[in-house]
C-alpha cells in the first residue's frame, strides 16, 4: 500500500505492520502481540476517535500506565491526525486542571483506577468532552475490523504536547512535530545500531520521552520487539534479565543502582545483553564502574530533553567514558557557550549547553515569548544544563542554569511545589531545594517559615501530596524563623541548601 519515505512514526510502523505483519511487537503480562494485532488495535481506536468526530490538530491525552493500550491509543491518535498529550499518572489536580485546560484536551483516555481523581476535575474544564476509562467504557468506544484508510500526518504537522519545565510554576507544553521524532529515533536507531532482532525491556513509563520516544518510537521504526512493564520492579527486571531473550534495557540512574542491589541478593548474574542504556538524570561513575563488575558490561549513557528528544550519547562502539554524556548524535548539533555573551567557548571550559538541529521542538504551546526566549537567532536551543566538552568532543554536564530538582530520574520545579506550598495552612513563606539521596540522585526538601506553629512536617507533605504528584513532595521539611536572603530580598537558595543539608546529616 505504502511505499513513500515516512513522514511519521506511524506511517513507520503501518510499513513494517504490512512488511512483517507476524513478527512480534510487544509482549506486556505474558501475552504477545504482533505487529499486525498492534495495528487492528490501534484501528480500533482511530476509528472510534474519527466517529467520535475528533478533528485532525486536536489534542488527545493519555493518562495510563503502560499497556498494549496506551500504544495502540498513541498510534491512533497520531494515523487520525491528533495530537498526544501524554500525563504522568502521579499527576494530581493542580497538574492535571493545568495540562488539560492549557492543552484545550477534547477527549483523554484514563486508566480506571484514576477516573475518580478526574471526576473532581470535570465541570472546572468544559472543554474536556469526554472521558474514556479502560474496562467497559474503552470496549465501547473502539470500534474493530475497520481498517485505517484516511490521511497520514505530515511532517510538520504536531504530534505531542509533553509538559515539561515549571520555571514559572505552571509546567509549559512543548511542541514536537512528526518530524521531530521521526529524526531522532533514526539518529538514536543508527547510533545504537537497534535492528529488528532486539528485544527491548522496557520498564519505564510510557508518558514520558525517554519511555515513549525512545523505547516505544525505536522499536517501531526497527521492526523490533518489545518486554513491556506495567512499571519497574528490580525483581522482575532482574528476572527478565536472567531469562535470556532481552537484548536491551534502558533506565533511569536509579534503576541501576537498584539492580545492582539486586544482584548482591542474588546467585544468578544474567546473560550479557547487547545494550544497558542510562540517561534523564546524571549516572554516577561509581554506579558506571559497579555495574561494570557485577554485569560485566558498561552502562551506555546518553543526555535528552523534553524539548529536544535525545542530544549526546556516548558511542556504540569505542570508549564510553564514566560521568560523560558523550557526543552529538548524527545528524546534531551541541555546542557550549558563555552564559551571558553566548559566544562559543574553547574546549574544556564550563558554560551552558546549547543544541541544534532537525530533532528541536518547534516551541512551546500558546507561548511565544517563552520560545523566543529558548532560541538564539540561528536555530540554537538553550537547554539551561552546564557542561564543558572535551578536546575530542565528549560533553560532560555539570550543573544547572535552570532551577531544577531531578528525582529518580522525575523533574520537580521548586517553583511548582512553592506555589502550591504557599497555599497551605499555616504556611507564610516557603522555599524549595534538591539535596543529595543516594539512591534517588536528588529529593525534594522544603524550609518553611509558619504563621501556624502547630503547623507540623506531616500536615505539609499530606497538603503537598493532595495537589501534586507524590513524587514532589518534600521527603525532608524545615521549619527555619527566616529564609535567607540578599540585600534585594531575593531567597539565597545555595545558602539554604547548604543549611537544610547540614541539618540532614
Ligand atoms: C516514586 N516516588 C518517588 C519517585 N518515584 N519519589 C521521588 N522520586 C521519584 N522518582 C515515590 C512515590 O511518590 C511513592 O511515594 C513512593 O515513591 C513509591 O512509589 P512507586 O511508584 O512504588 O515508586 P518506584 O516504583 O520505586 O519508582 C521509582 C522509579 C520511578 C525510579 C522506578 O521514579 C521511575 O520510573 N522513574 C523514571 C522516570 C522517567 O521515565 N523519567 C524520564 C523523563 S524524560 P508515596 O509517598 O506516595 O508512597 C527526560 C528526558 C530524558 O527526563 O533525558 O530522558
Ligand atoms: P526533562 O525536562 O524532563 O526533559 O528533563 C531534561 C533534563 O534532564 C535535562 O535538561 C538535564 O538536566 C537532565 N538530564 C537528562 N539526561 C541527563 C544525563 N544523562 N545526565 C545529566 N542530566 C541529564
Amino acid at each position: 500500500m505504502m511505499s513513500r519515505e515516512p513522514a511519521s512514526v506511524v506511517e513507520a510502523f503501518l510499513q513494517m505492520s504490512e512488511r512483517v505483519p507476524d513478527k512480534l511487537c510487544l509482549r506486556f503480562q505474558g501475552k504477545a502481540m504482533s505487529y499486525a494485532e498492534l495495528r487492528r488495535s490501534a484501528e480500533a481506536f482511530a476509528a472510534g476517535l474519527c466517529s467520535w468526530g475528533l478533528r485532525r490538530g486536536e489534542r488527545v491525552a493519555l493518562w495510563m500506565e503502560n499497556s498494549p493500550d496506551f500504544l495502540a491509543a498513541y498510534l491512533s491518535i497520531h494515523l487520525v491526525g491528533g495530537a498526544v498529550v501524554p500525563i504522568n499518572t502521579q499527576y494530581r489536580q493542580w497538574e492535571l486542571h493545568h495540562i488539560l485546560s492549557d492543552a484545550a484536551v477534547r477527549l483523554c483516555f484514563v486508566d480506571e483506577p484514576l477516573r475518580p481523581e478526574l471526576a473532581h476535575l470535570e465541570r472546572k474544564l468544559p472543554g474536556l468532552e469526554l472521558v474514556v476509562e479502560t474496562g467497559a467504557p474503552l470496549k465501547r468506544f473502539l470500534i474493530e475490523g475497520q481498517p485505517y484508510r484516511g490521511r497520514l500526518p505530515e511532517s510538520e504537522d504536531l504530534a505531542l504536547i509533553a509538559y515539561t519545565s515549571g520555571t514559572t510554576g505552571r509546567s509549559k507544553g512543548a511542541m514536537l512535530l512528526h518530524r521531530n521524532l521521526l529524526a531522532n529515533i533514526r539518529a538514536i536507531s543508527a547510533a545504537w545500531r537497534w535492528t529488528a532482532d532486539d528485544h527491548l525491556l522496557l520498564t519505564l513509563p510510557l508518558f514520558h520521552m525517554h519511555g515513549l520516544l525512545v523505547g516505544a518510537n525505536g522499536t517501531f521504526v526497527s521492526g523490533g520487539s518489545i518486554e513491556l512493564h506495567r512499571d519497574f520492579s528490580v525483581v522482575n527486571v532482574y528476572d527478565a534479565l536472567l531469562a535470556g531473550s532481552v537484548t536491551m534495557f534502558f533506565g533511569v540512574p536509579t534503576m541501576y543502582t537498584r539492580l545492582l542491589a539486586e544482584a548482591g541478593r542474588r546467585h544468578e548474574k544474567p546473560p550479557p545483553l547487547r545494550l544497558y542504556v542510562s540517561g534523564s538524570a546524571p549516572l554516577s561513575a561509581q554506579t558506571f564502574v559497579e555495574f561494570e563488575q557485577a554485569f560485566g558490561q558498561h552502562i551506555l549513557e546518553r543526555y535528552g530533553l523534553t524539548e529536544t528528544g535525545m542530544n549526546t550519547t556516548n558511542p556504540y562502539d569505542g570508549d564510553r567514558r564514566p560521568g560523560t554524556v558523550g557526543v552529538p548524535f548524527p545528524g546534531q548539533e551541541a555546542r557550549v557557550v558563555h552564559p551571558h555573551t553566548r559566544e562559543p567557548l574553547p574546549p574544556d571550559t564550563d558554560g551552558e549547553i546549547e543544541v541544534r538541529g532537525p530533532h528541536v521542538f518547534k516551541g512551546y504551546w500558546n507561548q511565544p515569548e517563552a520560545t523566543a526566549e529558548c532560541f538564539t537567532a540561528d536555530g540554537w536551543f538553550r537547554t539551561g544544563d552546564l557542561g564543558h566538552v572535551s578536546g575530542d568532543g565528549y560533553f560532560t554536564i555539570t550543573g544547572r542554569a535552570k532551577e531544577l530538582i531531578i528525582s529518580g530520574g522525575y523533574n520537580v520545579y521548586p517553583r511548582e511545589v512553592e506555589e502550591v506550598l504557599q497555599g497551605c495552612p499555616g504556611v507564610a513563606e516557603v522555599a524549595v531545594v534538591g539535596l543529595p539521596h543516594p539512591e534517588l540522585g536528588e529529593q525534594v526538601a522544603a524550609a518553611i517559615v509558619r504563621s501556624d506553629l502547630a503547623l507540623t512536617a506531616e500536615e505539609v507533605i499530606a497538603f503537598c501530596r493532595n495537589q501534586l504528584a507524590s513524587y514532589k513532595k518534600p521527603r525532608h521539611v524545615v521549619f527555619v524563623d527566616a529564609l535567607p536572603r540578599n540585600a534585594m530580598g531575593k531567597i539565597q537558595k545555595y545558602v539554604l541548601s547548604k543549611q537544610l543539608g547540614e541539618t540532614l546529616r
